[in-house]
């Protein structure tokens, strides 16, 4: 395992190939939009399941009722590849910018705050992920394998399901740090995005010795696998500032590394990892 295990299928897949992306609109299905809404109702979340290969990317639901929204991914083409949930205006745009913020050259921090103003993430997961999150009305897209775009729509009153109660908790801080609430532990594992710019969430499985100092000297060194590094973990992808996104997560580890190798905002071609976006936790 390399420290860096995982980027967001969204970053890789932008910088591929921006020019063709091929978009699939979900065929509409008889769903629940302007369904009666019934007051008082706690109501469930609304379960959406995302299934993606190598050809297409296609969502269970193509036009549900606005509130919170589970996102099911029983199966992507590939090991790790996520899929993720987003809107933006201009879909070429925010794709070709994510494409040069992940190339890290000149101007890629720009790039990065470009796409930050016209897109919005909503959390993503790899093969097996289950994550709630609260969606309002508008148009959606959803990004898989291979550049692979599906579109839903959210339209109609307000659903009243509340999200599951987390069992432990993760935020990213104005700062772009991340802090929990103590140990992690499952099975739901919130993560809210309170900074200022775009981050998902990957946590290593690591030795239960394993030191910041160990960390550190990892992150100076010229990489490989670190003797602490141990195969394991998981993945929460992109989401904008101010979405809570909560996961069904099995912690089953005593450590985790929690990093983000998101582009920053602020300086060209850096990490936010390697500008301090990591901690280790203690699992279970
Ligand atoms: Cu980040």
């Amino acid at each position: 395992m390399k420290l860096q295990t995982k980027v967001s299928t969204l970053v890789v897949t932008a910088a591929l190939a921006a020019a063709s992306l091929a978009i699939v609109p979900a065929v509409a299905t008889a769903g629940t939009a302007g369904a009666a809404a019934r007051p008082g109702a706690p109501g469930k979340p609304k379960i959406v399941k995302v299934t993606s290969n190598d050809k297409k990317v296609s969502v269970s639901d193509a036009r549900f009722r606005p509130g919170v929204t589970e996102f099911r991914v029983p199966k992507t083409a590939h090991r790790n590849t996520s899929v993720v949930v987003f809107e933006t205006d201009n879909l070429n745009r925010a794709f070709k910018k994510f494409g040069e913020a992940a190339a890290g050259g000149v101007g890629s921090a720009d790039a990065m705050k470009t796409v930050d103003r016209i897109a919005t993430f909503y959390g993503g997961g790899g093969e097996g992920s289950r994550w709630q999150v609260k969606l309002s009305k508008g148009s959606y897209y959803v990004s898989g394998d291979n550049d692979n775009i599906t579109t839903f729509k959210v339209s109609g009153n307000r659903r009243g399901a509340a999200m599951t109660k987390p069992d432990s908790e993760v935020w990213a801080t104005k700062e772009n740090q991340f802090k929990t609430s103590g140990k992690l532990s499952g099975k739901w594992v919130s993560f809210t995005n309170n900074a200022h710019e775009i981050h998902f969430l990957e946590g290593d499985h690591v030795a239960g010795n394993t030191t910041s100092k160990d960390v550190r000297k990892a992150f100076n060194s010229a990489g490989g696998d670190p003797a602490w590094a141990r195969k394991g973990g998981f993945f929460f992808d992109i989401q904008s500032p101010g979405v809570k996104t909560v996961h069904l997560q099995d912690i089953s580890y005593n450590k985790y590394l929690l990093m983000c190798w998101m582009p920053s905002e602020e300086q060209d071609g850096v990490p936010h990892a390697m500008m301090g976006m990591w901690h280790l936790v203690e699992g279970k």
